[in-house]
């Protein structure tokens, strides 16, 4: 865990979020600035910057699994929803601490951008 990562805090709950599925390896909760109806970000709780931070297999399928969780605690499943991972300066991440977007609940367009 790293002490500057408000996601490594939210993550291993030393600061509490809206918790939309936790197991052993990842946590899902709500962005605090929802670009859709259904707007969870899914997180690994050990600290990686980015999809090419050296991520183990083990985290990535617990990452994907949580996604499908969550569509389905969410009721997007059927409907629809998209994931997104935002990685670096040209993709304008904020928080360095790997994170997926799981965006749904309304239509999101055909471009591939959430907005
Ligand atoms: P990005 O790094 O650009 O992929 O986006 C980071 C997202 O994280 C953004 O949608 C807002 C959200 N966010 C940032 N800080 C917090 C926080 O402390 N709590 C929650 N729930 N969401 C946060």
């Amino acid at each position: 865990m790293s002490d500057d990562c408000i996601f490594c805090k939210i993550a291993n709950h030393v600061i509490e979020s809206d918790y939309v599925y936790e197991d052993d390896l990842v946590c899902a909760f709500r962005d605090m600035s929802p670009a859709a109806p259904t707007h969870v970000l899914v997180v690994p709780r050990a600290h990686h910057e980015t999809l090419v931070d050296d991520v183990p297999a083990e985290t990535l399928a617990a990452l994907v699994h949580a996604v499908g969780e969550v569509a389905r605690r969410e009721g997007i499943s059927e409907s629809g929803f998209r994931v997104i991972t935002n990685a670096g300066p040209d993709a304008d991440q904020v928080v360095r601490h790997l994170h997926l977007h799981v965006l749904g609940g309304r239509s999101l367009g055909s471009s591939l951008l959430a907005e």
